[in-house]
């Protein structure tokens, strides 16, 4: 940028008060629902409070903090699997889906807490995980003692006789062989996941009801709502075909998970899912997309079909990996084109039916601000908080991670030792025992491993975080020291003020919620700009995806009108253009 443009330029200050555009009145909205209004507050129960002593949260710690949780101006808080589970994939192993896990409580507590939350108008909503459940489950403990156990067709066999089933392959296995064999009964069961998670048989109607009947117990109690699991996956051509390699490209992008995620039967499931439970509540679902394109978008989520109110994909996460490698970062980075391109897409397959969902981060992915922001010291705080302006400006429920609020960075583990997640230390494996690269994945665990993002929250600057009094399950980071919620309370400036601020923008303004989305300057390498429209009312989003100054020109005849919020103090404007700091992140009313 020229010296002359430099001191051309006339220093607008704002303070990041958030005002609300005036035009667009609530009762012009058509087709408002309150999931789609909601902020989600995902919590990882393992790692939130430990009340106990034994390291593991519990749910008597998120009892403790229902003020704090009440204090974001979030709608809905997700929980990730809170059921009895002997923790193979951290309760993803399901071995009794009407009971609490040992080590977060018991049903009181359960009781207690959804009450906790009702009363202050917070909503529950809880994990669903039908694709399998755990080896432990009396079914399964059935089902493997004789080929005519009445449990038997619970779950997937394959006769030994029959000689070696087709291939499938397993996402946490240290063959990736999704069948095991079983010689109590001489068969091979399927496991997409672990050996520990059986595959549960969804041709069975027998077994369908009884999901059924487990997802109205919990109904029946009051909670506001499920998130599915791999749900795409539960529906199997129960042949169980080849799949040759040409296939799989060709049809699936050469990828199992599309295979898995495109069974013949899955929407009647969906739709029959729908019809004995789901319509009969006034809940919200949103299934976890895996293995689903944009094509599946709307046949899961058009009202008219009856399946599920939202939906989310992977193709955002997925972004700057490099091809055909497990997980490892591009050296380059991720191309923010790219990303735009995907948001966008994934913005306009719902612009006349159906309902997006947005996320940067969840129990599956690294921290936000690792993975799409910059952790260092100097740039934490304000990338934190231009994701945060991000994703509570798209058109899509937002559904927020736990910790992302105070700009929680990833742990980035040296040694295999410290990992826990059974993903990595599957994968681990594998590369050992295949003479793969161990120290490529050691490296580029440190961006992408799922356990950066569940390491314990971080209350206060005391031993562990303030997490517990005992010896936490996983390490802490050591950034608590200043990364946590007491010193962030009191610091105006603080990413977990900042979310609070912008939660509230969203909710003051309905443009941010129900408007049309357009994207400005597509091209644009570095920075990320829209504009959200509702009757008549339009506000510009502005954001610098650089550590670097940016210079971004308005669209020509714009005005801009008042700031709605801003992750910094001041704002650089002169001759139609911004002069954006670093990560900086603007909304502005436009006239
Ligand atoms: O994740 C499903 C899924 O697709 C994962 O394999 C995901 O792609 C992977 O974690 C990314 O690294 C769900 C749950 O969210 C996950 O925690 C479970 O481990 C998995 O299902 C099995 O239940």
């Amino acid at each position: 940028m020229s010296k002359l443009f430099f001191v051309s330029f006339v220093l607008a200050v704002f303070c990041q008060c958030s005002t609300s555009s005036k035009k667009s009145a609530d009762s012009e909205i058509p087709g408002r629902q309150w999931w789609k209004e909601a902020v989600v507050y995902q919590i990882y129960p393992r790692s939130f409070k430990d009340t106990d002593g034994d390291g593991v949260g519990d749910l008597k710690g998120i009892i403790e903090k229902l003020d704090y949780i009440k204090s974001l101006g979030i709608d809905v808080v997700w929980l990730n699997p809170i059921y009895g589970s002997p923790n193979d994939d951290n309760g993803y192993d399901i071995s009794d889906y009407q009971d609490i896990m040992a080590e977060f409580g018991n049903m009181a507590d359960f009781d207690v807490m959804l009450q906790g939350m009702h009363d202050r108008g917070i909503k529950l909503v809880m994990d669903l995980v039908v694709n399998h459940s755990s080896d432990e489950h009396r079914w399964f403990q059935e089902s493997r003692t004789s080929r005519d156990n009445a449990y038997r067709d619970y779950y997937h066999w394959w006769p030994a006789e029959k000689g070696k089933p087709a291939k499938r392959v397993s996402f946490f296995d240290v063959n990736n062989d999704a069948w095991l064999y079983d010689s109590t009964t001489n068969a091979y069961y399927l496991h997409y996941f672990s050996r520990k998670q059986p595959d549960l048989n969804w041709e069975n109607p027998k077994l369908r009801e009884e999901i059924y009947s487990m997802m109205r117990f919990w109904f029946d109690k009051g909670i506001d709502g499920f998130r599915m699991d791999v749900i795409p996956f539960i529906s199997k051509d129960t042949t169980f075909p080849e799949i040759t390699p040409e296939e799989l490209n060709e049809k699936y992008h050469g990828d199992w998970a599309f295979f898995y995620g495109h069974g013949p039967h899955i929407h009647d499931y969906m739709q029959e899912m729908n019809r004995e439970v789901l319509s009969k509540y006034d809940i919200m679902t949103v299934g976890e997309g895996a293995g689903t394109v944009l094509d599946d978008a709307l046949l899961y989520t058009d009202p008219d079909r009856h399946e599920l109110n939202m939906f989310y994909h992977f193709e955002g996460v997925s972004i700057g990996y490099l091809p055909g490698k497990f997980k490892v970062m591009d050296p380059d980075g991720y191309k923010l084109t790219e990303f735009k391109d995907v948001y966008s897409k994934w913005d306009s397959v719902f612009a006349e039916k159906g309902w997006g969902t947005v996320y940067l981060g969840n129990h599956d992915q690294p921290r936000m601000v690792s993975r799409w922001g910059n952790d260092a010291p100097e740039y934490r705080a304000p990338s934190s908080k231009m994701l945060t302006t991000f994703l509570l400006s798209m058109r899509a429920t937002p559904y927020y991670y736990f910790g992302d609020e105070l700009g929680m960075s990833n742990i980035k583990f040296d040694s295999i030792g410290d990992y826990k997640d059974i993903e990595t230390l599957t994968h681990y494996k594998f590369l050992q025992n295949t003479g793969g690269d161990i120290a490529e994945f050691i490296e580029s665990q440190k961006i992408s491993a799922r356990d950066n993002g569940r390491t314990p929250f971080q209350w206060d600057n005391t031993k562990n975080a303030g997490f517990t009094d005992g010896t936490p399950w996983i390490k802490v980071n050591s950034n608590y020291a200043t990364v946590n919620v007491e010193t962030e309370e009191i610091d105006p400036n603080s990413c977990l003020n900042y979310f609070r601020k912008m939660v509230k923008t969203r909710k003051d303004n309905p443009v941010l919620i129900y408007g049309k989305y357009h994207l400005l300057d597509k091209d644009n390498p570095n920075i990320y700009a829209y504009t959200r429209e509702l009757n008549g009312a339009t506000l510009l989003v502005v954001l610098n995806f650089t550590d670097e100054n940016q210079v971004w020109d308005l669209p020509k005849g714009e005005n801009l009108g008042g700031v709605l919020i801003n992750n910094y103090n001041d704002l650089a404007i002169a001759d139609g253009s911004f002069k954006l700091r670093p990560y900086q992140a603007i909304i502005t009313e436009l006239e």
